[in-house]
Order: C-alpha cells, then sequence, then structure tokens
C-alpha cells in the first residue's frame, strides 16, 4: 500500500475500524493497524455475526432499562480500607467513564452516616418550626403542589480529594476525584416553604435535619436558602435515588455536599448557628497553627483530568481526546487549562455542552500523541475571576493537617506505555 493522506487514512480506519478496536491494549500507530487490516481480511465485516442472525430481546424484557451488559465496569466504587463499616462510609463516581456533564443517577457517588433511610414517600413528614408565624408540616403531596424548578448543579463532598493532603494516594480519579456528582434537580425552592411559614423578623439561620438513623443535621443561613436552595423530590427526570435522599433532600447550590440533608424530615428556623457535630468535629479545617477554619461552605473552583487517568490510560498513538471536568461552587466556569508538561506550558481547553452556574462544565483537548511521557494538569478558572491553585499554593495557606476543600491541581503521569499514574510535581 501506498502513502496514505492522513484524511483519507480515517476514512480508512472508520470502514475498518473493528479490527484496530480488537488490538485495543496494545499501542500501535494507526499506519501499522492499518496495514495489518488490508493484509487479512476482518470476520466482523466479512462473517454474519450472531446479533445479525436471531431475533433481540422483546420490549416485555426489561420494564426499566439497563446499561449494556458490555457496561459492567462502568460502577461506583468504595475504597474498603478508608471506613470502618459501609453504613457511614462513601462510594466513588467513576468519572473516567462519564461523559457530557449529567450523571447518570444510579452512577451518583453515595455517602452517608447511617446507610439508606427507607421511606415510603405516603409516611414521609417535613416540619418547619422555631422562629416562624406558623409552625407547619408538608407531606410530600404538599410539596408536589407547589411552584417547581429544575436546576442543575455539582455536589462535592468537602472531603473529595481529603486523602490527597499529604502527598500523591489513590490511583484513578474515581477515588481522587470521584467524589463529585452533576444532576437536574426537580423541586421547590427552599423560599416558597420558608414563606408559607413566615419567617421572623430576627431569624439568620437554619437548621436541616435528616430522618436516617445518623439524623444527620447541620446549621445553615438564612440568606443563602432565601437564596438559591432547593428542596428536591426529583433528579434526572424521575424520583430521587433512595441513596440521594428519596424522597425529599436539600440542594445548596455550590457548598459542600454534607448541608444537602437527605431525606429531610425537618427545619428549625433560628438565630445563630446550632454547632451541630457536623461543623465542629467535622467539615472543619485544621490549619498548621493548631486553629480550625469554620462553616467553609463554599466549594472554590476545581478541575481534574477524567481521561487519560490511571483508570483509564493512553491506548493509541496519533489521535487523542483528552477530557476532563470543572466546576466552582462561586458561578460559572469560564475556562480551563491544561498542561502536558507538569504546569510548564498551558494551553486552554474547548468547553463543549452547557457552561451552567454551579455545574460541572466539560472540556476537552483534542491532540496527537507520539509516545512521550506527558504530565497532565488541568486548572480551572470562575466567574468571580478565581483560578484553581496548585497543591503546593494551598499547602502553604492551609498546611496539611486539612482534609475538607483540597481542590489543588491534579497531576496525571503518562509514561511511554501509556500506563497512567496518580503523581505530585513539586
Ligand atoms: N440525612 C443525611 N444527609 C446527608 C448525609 C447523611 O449521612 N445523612 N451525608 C451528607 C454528605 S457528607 C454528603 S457529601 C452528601 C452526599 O450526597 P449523595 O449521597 O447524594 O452523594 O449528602 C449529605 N447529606
Ligand atoms: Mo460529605
Amino acid at each position: 500500500m501506498g502513502e496514505i493522506p492522513s484524511a483519507d487514512r480515517l476514512n480508512r480506519r472508520r470502514f475498518l475500524g473493528a479490527a484496530g478496536l480488537a488490538g485495543a491494549g496494545a499501542i500501535m500507530s494507526a499506519r501499522g493497524t492499518i496495514a495489518a487490516d488490508a493484509a487479512k481480511p476482518d470476520p466482523l465485516i466479512t462473517e454474519i455475526q450472531d446479533w445479525n442472525r436471531y431475533l433481540g430481546d422483546g420490549v416485555d424484557t426489561k420494564p426499566y432499562g439497563m446499561p449494556s451488559k458490555f457496561e459492567k465496569n462502568v460502577i461506583r466504587r468504595d475504597v474498603s480500607w478508608l471506613t470502618a463499616s459501609p453504613q457511614s462510609s462513601v462510594n466513588f463516581t467513576p468519572l473516567h467513564e462519564l461523559d457530557g456533564i449529567i450523571t447518570p443517577s444510579g452512577l451518583c457517588f453515595e455517602r452517608h452516616h447511617a446507610g439508606v433511610a427507607e421511606i415510603n414517600p405516603a409516611d414521609h413528614r417535613l416540619m418547619i418550626n422555631g422562629m416562624v408565624d406558623r409552625p407547619l408540616v408538608f407531606t410530600m403531596e404538599d410539596i408536589k403542589r407547589m411552584p417547581r424548578v429544575n436546576k442543575i448543579y455539582f455536589l462535592e463532598c468537602a472531603a473529595n480529594s481529603g486523602m490527597e493532603w499529604r502527598g500523591a494516594q489513590l490511583n484513578g480519579c474515581q477515588f481522587t476525584h470521584g467524589m463529585v456528582h452533576n444532576v437536574m434537580y426537580t423541586g421547590v425552592t427552599l423560599r416558597t416553604v420558608l414563606n408559607e411559614a413566615g419567617i421572623k423578623p430576627n431569624a439568620k439561620w437554619l437548621m436541616l435535619e435528616g430522618a436516617d438513623a445518623a439524623g444527620m443535621n447541620r446549621s445553615l443561613p438564612l440568606d443563602k436558602a432565601l437564596d438559591d436552595c432547593m428542596l428536591a423530590f426529583a433528579m434526572n427526570g424521575e424520583a430521587l435515588r433512595p441513596e440521594q435522599g428519596y424522597p425529599l433532600r436539600a440542594v445548596i447550590p455550590g457548598w459542600e455536599g454534607n448541608l444537602w440533608v437527605k431525606w429531610l424530615r425537618r427545619i428549625e428556623v433560628g438565630d445563630q448557628p446550632w454547632q451541630t457535630r457536623e461543623e465542629t468535629s467535622k467539615y472543619t479545617d485544621l490549619l498548621a497553627d493548631g486553629m480550625a477554619r469554620k462553616h467553609t461552605f463554599i466549594m472554590d473552583a476545581k478541575s481534574v483530568v477524567t481521561n487519560p487517568s490511571p483508570q483509564a490510560p493512553l491506548k493509541y498513538k496519533g489521535r487523542n481526546v483528552l477530557s476532563g471536568i470543572a466546576w466552582s461552587g462561586r458561578g460559572t466556569v469560564t475556562r480551563v487549562d491544561v498542561s502536558m508538561d507538569g504546569g510548564r506550558n498551558w494551553q486552554t481547553a474547548r468547553i463543549d455542552g452547557p457552561v451552567l452556574d454551579k455545574s460541572m462544565t466539560r472540556f476537552y483537548v483534542d491532540f496527537d500523541w507520539n509516545g512521550q511521557e506527558l504530565m497532565i494538569q488541568s486548572r480551572a478558572m470562575d466567574s468571580s475571576g478565581y483560578v484553581q491553585p496548585s497543591k503546593e499554593a494551598l499547602r502553604k495557606v492551609r498546611g496539611v493537617n486539612s482534609i475538607y476543600h483540597n481542590n489543588g491541581i491534579q497531576t496525571w503521569l503518562v509514561r511511554s506505555s501509556g500506563e497512567t499514574e496518580n503523581v505530585e510535581v513539586g
């Protein structure tokens, strides 16, 4: 075969590509793939396959659809040594398997303190008490008869990337960054519900309380509650999943996941924070001098390259798609820069898909790989002008005692074999 111009080569790959895919795992040049294809006819093209020969399942076999069996690796995973019990634990979103900006409901990471509460919505009640004109109790039916809103927001646990404070540890963006998800919520604004009860003039704080065995509770400033918070009963167009707080959860856009109380059963209105466990001994940030930061509600701008990453190494030289996600609790993501050489040189990534307030944003860099070693990083910028810091810069201010709010720049080392590792650059 003579010299193939590159556009032609791509067309030929489209026709003959199945054999090229069968070789996944080995690194080969596009030219090598073509030569192999030309020498040996591809049975996937020349032979009739079973799925072409036999009838498939009928419409009566799967009343609720599930992903293809070939996608069985696309699952949430936990890290068993991280926590003492699976009821007070976390699993992680497989970010390296996903694309676009919406996290499929069944893949949203779960974090709960006392397991998943199983609540029949007919038995669920939401009570509002404290500094209100009229203490009220709502059924789910009551809430669903109020004016609805639909919003897409990211939820990030403040402990996301928390294991990385003292250096690179977990090998995979699922584990280093997978305590984040991004779905569309349907519900009512918290303002609507609070207005029904009537807030007393001196009220400044709310306490949100869950109906799970942890009775998890957090204090929320009234200003934020009236600004953009929601009580959601649906995600991605259907009822909340039990793991995500069915039948009702709080949505606190841009703020740490712990405030997004699931199985929400009570809102107390007061004039000061309650100093609950989750805002004193937990979800505070111990600094180098022994003082702790408190009420660090906002999740600052952060990004991560999801492909390539340790669980998704590079397989091919030549054409490749680098992909990643960015988000900010302060507004929209305005720009993402990517470095391939550990932060010496940066290029602006291509953002594609919706760019929404306090939502995940998808970015790409379409690049050619010659098989050289890469040190891949991404750096997000947001509409407030904030720029995602390096881990080094973050540690200068915060020390290494923190668990929460690690939004430092992640580095993936891509070896010439394509294998990819979690590393840090000095
Ligand atoms: N009632 C209740 N709400 C809760 C929790 C909990 O254990 N109980 N965990 C919180 C924490 S720490 C986080 S990060 C988010 C996780 O939400 P998800 O499970 O939908 O990902 O829920 C929050 N809301
Ligand atoms: Mo969390």
